[in-house]
This record gives structure tokens, C-alpha cells and sequence, in this order.
């Protein structure tokens, strides 16, 4: 396969002056035609005239209506073209019923769907795919289908036709067409400028019951983005449709957003908070590509950051803005440190800009999005909120139609603040997670020098906090490992947040902001009078691995009295991980009482939000104590993290009985289901106590709340305690909520991944084998592929079972998608990527899996890509 490199880029020949489309809709045959109007591109140095195509089949083709004989390969289409404007007609057919790699047009539960991003449009019809080539379309569906939608406006329709129009220039990638026996959950939404903008959610008819909560957080998204980022809607219509068969979760297609039904769909009773946290974000995501995306796109693939990373901060915003930001903070650094953590430290290690790829898809990765939107949040720190909202709103008045690079999007930045970004500029190209040493130095007061009245690194700190003469000095090195392609590595720009405490627990430096740039880098604070606890990285202020072996006392000081909620929970994870380290290097070692009885103290406190509660109740899962592990240089034991694991939880169960139901009692909800943050965090907490519960009741308490629980999040947490803590009658449970929900698919989603997940790991790849053969396994839908094969690499203990059962069950079924669905089987190759963490034999054992994976006949280029990559 061909690699494509970012310095190769060059401007598109010719540009689009607009496009007309016309779909004459059937499932083995529909016939698509094209009208499009080239004119040359003053930037471009060549004339070649080259259209992107891929499985079509040509059935005519013409410019300026004479017929044409083009050179067809299977990547697309060269011709003869005049030197100046011309129109180009083709038609082509295709066949959206045998489409199973759900890219391009292809049908989901009886419907017609699309989805184009990256490069999919060339399987729709010939074009120049590639985002810098923008366009007003036109696009006509024939069909005897009730609803036909396309991105813009409706312009017309009858019996059998509809037109759509939209009138905002676009690349291919977010050209979007349904078509199905759909109703709508209608609405409407006023915009900042009095404009009245239809929406609507399209669903099968059985789903009309599961769209309030998706339009509402809609309606939340549009007035979020006039508000914060000054931006509004620019189109008659919103259309949002679900899509039961959809490999990403959304698409932000012009006006007309197309979503994974299990990131759209929701009621109470089938949908878990968590579920509704993380539509409402999802479709807060979509929404906001509207500018950060859609009217300012990329110009090349290498930019994909220059969106996703944005959107990704903005949505994180927003969520904060809705819910409680402490939490939405410390739960994107785990979900940071669970997935771009591993991926930034193993073979497919990659810079948040790539400068290379075989398989664009292969690069919608942790590291783009979330690594990406962390570089926002380190800009946005390092000039200021007032700054970024300048440089932001001169981002869009500069950039409005256009393709964007990183280097405009830094420009805006430099001119704002006039700010050299050339060093902060390799947050984009050098991958790889940087470890931050830091080392502390105490000079106590000196008495022949006078008091202080100035911290030098904070001088705007209060009065009360001078007045000594001590210094406290921290010294700070930064170091980043290799990684693939990248031998060396030059420092980066690192904003540490830090506050200083006293021992008593007073804050004696707020927050501030420290600016590394050198690869070591001391920074004093003067006028103390007395050695003060430092509080490092506050609210997680780089995406660093922190290399500071507190003392237990410290952390356990930071852990009653950190004024930062983020530091503050981290006080408690490292002590997790401290306890759980020490017993794993010394078995003779149970877990560190005195932390679980500090973090009963903390969590008793019912001044504290439940849901940040739950959040310092939680232990570092056994992946992430697997790489806690590596990054010491010690070679994980699956099955010996699992029981420690498990010993920690057990131990603290038996620890805080008594304490048991107190706290279940405060956390019980009795006002009706609302998935609020303040309901969803009583219920998390509810969880964690109810899982406690059961360890010492055997599934006692569970079982009540199964049986009564008006809600999917009681029933499934439930149920979950079930098949921890009652083997005897688990079976009966699962048996049960199969029958009371087989009809609904993404609740039946639940109940497959459930089994696996839950599966002690010796039963995890019998029980993931077993669902594959149940009737309702479909392999050609991902979310139940991913609920249950991606669902037993989830498990950690059971995936590395020694004997390489749970490896070659994931590799068989990798080898069978990968004939359907390219897509979604590379995506799940990534559960491999952390293999060199383990011993000899794992290692061989997942190496001769990678290898069968890697021989299967016609192998999809997208996972070539990624197996050779992992092997490498
Ligand atoms: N652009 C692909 C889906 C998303 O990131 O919104
Ligand atoms: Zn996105």
C-alpha cells in the first residue's frame, strides 16, 4: 500500500463551483449521477485531471455534454479536460444492500445512510475527495421511500422526489443522504439573531419514545455555542438521524447529522446516566463541528486535529459548563490515561498531527482527538481565557470557508498575543507522553535577610502569605521516550500548575501557573516561613506522566486537605496504586489500611459532590495498573493484578460494613429519574456502595434493587453485583433481563457486554465465545461486535489468559470481520497495541495471532496498516 505524506501535500488542480447529485435509490442497483463545474485553481502548479472512485461502477460520462472515454483504475479516473471551466456528468451505479463496510451509501435496518469522512465519498461517485476542494451541492433523491434527506435546505419535493440545497461551501467528506421509513421527533430553535431553525430527530417508528433528551441537549448545544463562542446557526433546518449499523459514534455532516443510534437514543428505563452524559456530549460534538469543522474545514487529513481536537475541547467545555467540571475533568484525565496513555507509549505511538498514513482511518485515534484537545487546553492556559476567546473569534473572521492548517490555526494565537508558539508547536509533531521528574529543595528562613514581601513566581499572591524567608524551590525535568520514527526529542512547552500548601492545610500559594520550557528548570518561592506541601499539576495541566514518589504522609495530607479537586483525587489514586503496587512487589503485603480509613473519612463527608466521591472510590482499573507497572519497569501479571485487585476491594468492603448503609441511604434517590448530575452522581455512588454491599451480602441488597429499579442504571448496576457476587443464581438474572428486554438492540448490547466484562477471568473468552454463536450475535453490526469481542478485551485478566485463549478467539473474529468491515476491525486491532508490556509467553502468544491476522488472504488495507504497525 502507498503511504501519503504530509510534506507531499500540494493544491488541488482543479476547484468545484458547485455540484448537482441526483439518486435513483435501490438496493443493489442505485444509480447515481453527477454534475459538476471545474474551473482551474490559480494556486496549483500541474492541470492533471484526476477524480477519486473507488467499487463503482461507470456507466457514462461526459464534459461540456460530449461524451468521454476516461482511464479507469480501481482508485479512480483520469481524462482529457479543456483548459478552462468545464461541466463533468457521470453516472455511476452502486449498491448500497451489499455495502458492509457501512462507508460510502449503504443501508442500516431498511434505510439508506452515508457516511463520508474521510475518504468514502469516492464510493458514492467520482469527485475530487480531499477536504480542500469545497462546494455548494444540489442533491435530487428518487425513491418510494416517506423521508429523503440531504445537508441544507429542502427546496422541493413530490411523489417519489426530493430536493435539498445547501448553500455553505463544503468538501465531499460531509456530504450526507438518508433515506427510510422514518418519523421525527420535531422542534424548533431560535437563534441569537431571531431566526427560527427547524430541528428534528429521525427515527425507526419504534424509537420515537427514546429522542426528548437528544433534543434538548441540541437545543442546549445551539444556545451553549451563541453564548460562549459567539456562534450561530446558519441553516433553515437541523437534521439529526439514528442509524442502528454506524462504525463511529457520530458525523457532523452539514445540517444533517448522522448518529450511531446508541449515541442518540435514550429513555430511562433502557439507557444508563452515563449513556445520557454521553449523548448529550456527543450530540454537543456534532453540533459544534458546525464551525469548527464544517465552516472552517482542514485541508489535508493530516490536519484532522485542527477539528477534532477543537471540537473535542469545546464539547469538554460544555459539559463542564452543564454538569460538574471537577468531575469532567479528572474523568477525561482516566479516560486519557486508559486509552492515549498506552497508544503515545507503544508501537502505534503517533504525533497529534501525523505526518504520514497508509489508512486515514486508522488515525482517528485517542492521541488526535483527546491528546489534541489537550493541547487546546494547554494554549488556552498558557495566554489566558481572555486572549483565547480573541484569538478564537479571529480564527473564524480569518478562516471562515476556508481549509485550515495548524499553522493558521497558532497564527491566530501569535497575532493575538504576539507570543512566539514555535517551541509550543511540537505539541503537534512530536508524539510520544513527555515524564516530568520533579525534585524539591527547602532553604529555611535566614535571618540576616529581611522578610520578603514578593513570591517571585506569584505576585499577585495574597498578603497573608508572605511575610517569611524561606525559599521552596522546585526543580523540574522533562524527558520523552523514543518512539516509532522519533529517536530524539526536543523539550516542550509544559504549563504546571502548582499551589503550595502549609501543614496545616492553608493555601500559602494559590494556583499558579508555571511556564517549562528547557528540558530542566528550577522555580523558586521566596518569602516562606515554613517548608510548604506542593500541590503538582493541578487539574491535570499537561498531559505528562508525573515522576514524584510522594510519602504516604503527603499524599495523605493531600487527600484531606488539597484545595485543587483534581490534585486532590489524585492524592487518593496514587495512594491506590501505592497500595496495590506494594502488595503486587510483596505478597506478603495487604492493602494500606490507614489510606482506606483516610478515604472513608473523605468520602463520608457529605459536603462533597457524590459523584466526585465516587470518583475517589474507584481503583485504578487492572489495565491501567498494568501500565503503572510497565512504566516501572516491572513485567505485569494479569492474573496477579486481578486478585490483588479484587483483595483491595474485599478488604475495604470489610472494612466499611458497618459505614454500608448510611451511605446508601444518603445517596438514594426518591424524586422520579432525571439524569441530571446531581441524580447520576447519587446513583454512581449508589454503585460503589452497592457493589461493596454485595461482597457481604452475596448479591442480597443487588437482587432487591434489580427486581424493583425503575431505571436502566439501578438495573444494570444491579445486575452487574449479580453476576460479580452470586454465581448460584446469576444465570437466572441474565436470563431474566434477556426476556424483558430482547426487543430492544442497544439494551440487548448491554446485556452481551455485560457477561463478558463481568466474567471471572478464567470464563471471559467461554462467555464471549458463547455470545458470538447466540442468534442475536450479528457480526455486521459493530456495536454488538464491540459489545462482545471488544467487550473481552476489556477484561483484562480474561484477554491475557496464559494459555492465549481470549487472543486467538479475538483474532478468529478480527480475520472474519475483516472481509465485511475493514474499518471496525483495525480499530480493534488497537487492543493489541500494548503486547511488549507483557512476558515471553504472552508476547509470543499474541505475536503468532498478530501473524495469522496479518497472513489472512486479501487482508483490508486499513488493517494491514495497523498489525504491521503493532509488529513492528
Ligand atoms: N468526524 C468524525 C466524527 C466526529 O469526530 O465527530
Ligand atoms: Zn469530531
Amino acid at each position: 500500500p502507498q503511504t501519503i505524506y504530509l510534506k507531499d501535500y500540494t493544491p488541488p488542480a482543479w476547484l468545484v463551483e458547485d455540484v448537482h447529485l441526483t439518486f435513483r435509490l435501490a438496493p443493489r442497483a442505485t444509480r447515481v449521477t453527477s454534475r459538476v463545474r471545474f474551473v482551474p485553481n490559480p494556486e496549483a502548479t500541474a492541470r492533471e485531471f484526476f477524480l477519486h472512485g473507488e467499487e463503482l461502477k461507470l456507466i457514462s460520462c461526459h464534459i461540456d455534454g460530449r461524451s468521454v472515454t476516461p482511464e479507469v483504475t480501481p482508485e479512480g479516473l483520469t481524462c482529457d479536460v479543456p483548459d478552462g471551466p468545464f461541466t463533468w456528468e457521470a453516472e455511476v451505479e452502486i449498491s448500497p444492500e451489499t455495502n458492509t463496510a457501512l462507508e460510502g451509501l449503504y443501508m442500516s435496518s431498511g434505510m439508506y445512510c452515508t457516511q463520508c469522512e474521510a475518504e468514502s465519498f469516492r464510493k458514492i461517485t467520482y469527485y475530487p475527495d480531499r477536504p480542500d476542494v469545497m462546494a455548494p451541492f444540489t442533491v435530487r433523491i428518487e425513491s418510494d421511500l416517506p423521508v429523503m434527506l440531504s445537508n441544507g435546505n429542502p427546496v422541493a419535493q413530490g411523489q417519489g422526489w426530493a430536493e435539498w440545497h445547501d448553500p455553505w461551501k463544503k468538501p465531499s467528506y460531509l456530504f450526507a443522504l438518508v433515506a427510510g421509513n422514518l418519523v421525527n421527533h420535531p422542534d424548533s430553535f431560535t437563534t441569537m439573531s431571531g431566526r427560527e431553525v427547524e430541528l428534528n430527530i429521525w427515527v425507526r417508528p419504534g424509537d420515537l419514545h427514546k429522542c426528548a433528551f437528544g433534543m434538548e441537549a441540541l437545543k442546549k448545544s445551539m444556545k451553549w455555542d451563541e453564548e460562549v463562542y459567539g456562534r450561530e446557526y446558519d441553516l433553515d433546518i437541523f437534521n439529526i438521524v439514528a442509524v442502528d449499523d454506524f462504525n463511529m459514534g457520530a458525523m457532523e455532516n452539514k445540517g444533517l447529522n448522522i448518529f450511531n443510534s446508541s449515541a442518540v437514543l435514550a429513555s430511562p428505563e433502557t439507557s444508563t446516566d452515563a449513556n445520557f452524559e454521553r449523548i448529550e456530549a456527543i450530540i454537543a460534538h456534532e453540533y459544534f463541528h458546525n464551525w469548527t469543522g464544517n465552516r472552517i474545514t482542514c485541508r489535508d487529513w493530516f490536519q484532522l486535529c485542527l477539528k477534532e481536537g477543537l471540537t473535542v475541547y469545546r464539547d469538554s467545555q460544555f459539559t463542564s459548563d452543564m454538569r460538574s467540571a471537577p468531575v469532567k475533568r479528572i474523568s477525561d484525565v482516566i479516560d486519557l490515561r486508559a486509552r492515549q496513555f498506552p497508544e503515545d507509549q507503544g508501537p502505534l505511538s503517533h504525533p497529534v498531527r501525523p505526518e504520514s498514513f497508509q489508512e486515514i482511518n486508522n488515525f482517528y485515534t485517542a492521541t488526535v482527538y483527546e491528546k489534541g484537545a489537550e493541547v487546546i487546553g494547554m494554549l488556552k492556559r498558557l495566554v489566558g481565557d481572555e486572549a483565547y476567546a480573541r484569538a478564537l473569534d479571529l480564527y473564524f473572521e480569518r478562516h471562515d470557508g476556508d481549509a485550515a492548517t495548524i499553522e493558521d490555526w497558532l497564527k491566530v494565537f501569535e497575532d493575538v498575543t504576539d507570543r512566539d508558539l514555535t517551541q509550543f508547536k511540537r505539541w503537534y509533531s512530536q508524539s510520544g507522553t513527555p515524564r516530568l521528574k520533579v525534585t524539591e529543595e527547602w532553604t529555611p528562613a535566614d535571618a540576616s535577610r529581611p522578610p520578603s514581601r514578593d513570591l517571585a513566581a506569584n505576585p499577585e499572591a495574597p498578603d497573608q502569605v508572605r511575610g517569611g524567608t524561606g525559599t521552596y524551590t522546585l526543580t523540574f525535568e522533562q524527558h520523552t521516550p523514543p518512539t516509532p520514527g522519533q529517536r530524539d526529542k526536543a523539550p516542550q512547552v509544559l504549563p504546571i500548575a502548582v499551589g503550595l500548601l502549609t501543614p496545616n492545610g492553608d493555601e500559602v500559594v494559590p494556583t499558579t501557573l508555571l511556564e517549562m520550557t528547557e528540558a530542566k528548570q528550577s522555580f523558586s518561592f521566596d518569602g516562606l516561613t515554613r517548608k510548604p506541601v506542593p500541590s503538582l499539576l493541578r487539574g491535570f495541566s499537561a498531559p505528562v506522566v508525573l515522576e514524584r514518589e510522594a510519602s504516604r504522609e503527603e499524599r495523605l495530607f493531600l487527600l484531606a486537605h488539597d484545595t485543587d479537586s483534581f490534585t486532590r483525587w489524585e492524592a487518593s489514586r496514587d495512594l491506590a496504586r501505592a497500595s496495590m503496587l506494594g502488595a503486587l512487589t510483596d505478597p506478603s503485603k495487604g492493602p494500606d489500611r490507614t489510606w482506606l480509613e483516610a478515604l472513608r473519612g473523605v468520602v463520608r463527608d457529605t459536603e462533597l459532590d457524590p459523584a466526585y466521591r465516587a470518583l475517589l472510590l474507584a481503583l485504578p482499573g487492572e489495565n491501567e495498573m498494568a501500565q503503572t507497572l510497565h512504566e516501572r519497569g516491572i513485567t505485569p501479571d494479569p492474573e496477579a493484578i486481578h486478585s490483588t485487585r479484587q483483595a483491595h476491594l474485599q478488604a475495604r468492603a470489610e472494612l466499611w460494613q458497618a459505614n454500608l448503609p448510611i451511605l446508601a441511604e444518603e445517596v438514594a434517590v426518591t424524586a422520579p429519574y432525571r439524569p441530571d448530575a446531581e441524580q447520576s452522581g447519587k446513583r454512581a455512588l449508589g454503585a460503589a456502595v452497592l457493589d461493596m454491599q454485595s461482597r457481604i451480602d452475596w448479591g442480597k441488597t443487588a437482587a432487591r434493587q434489580f427486581e424493583t429499579a425503575d431505571n436502566m442504571t439501578q438495573q444494570l448496576s444491579a445486575l452487574a453485583c449479580l453476576i460479580r457476587y452470586d454465581a448460584k443464581n446469576s444465570a437466572r438474572y441474565i436470563r431474566d433481563f434477556y426476556d424483558q428486554w430482547k426487543d430492544d438492540r442497544l439494551v440487548i448490547d448491554k446485556w452481551f457486554m455485560l457477561q463478558v466484562s463481568e466474567a471471572t477471568p478464567d470464563r471471559a473468552a467461554e462467555a464471549a465465545e458463547g455470545l458470538t454463536q447466540h442468534p442475536d450475535f450479528d457480526l455486521k453490526n459493530p456495536n454488538r461486535f464491540r459489545a462482545t469481542l471488544g467487550a473481552l478485551a476489556m477484561n483484562h485478566a480474561g484477554f491475557h489468559r496464559a494459555d492465549g485463549a481470549g487472543y486467538a478467539l479475538l483474532a478468529d473474529w478480527l480475520i472474519r470481520l475483516d472481509t465485511l468491515n475493514p474499518q471496525t476491525t483495525a480499530r480493534m486491532c488497537s487492543v493489541f497495541q500494548a503486547w511488549r508490556r507483557y512476558d515471553a509467553d504472552r508476547q509470543a502468544l499474541i505475536r503468532s495471532n498478530l501473524e495469522r491476522i496479518a497472513a489472512k488472504p486479501d487482508l483490508s488495507r486499513d488493517v494491514a496498516e495497523m498489525v504491521g504497525r503493532i509488529l513492528a
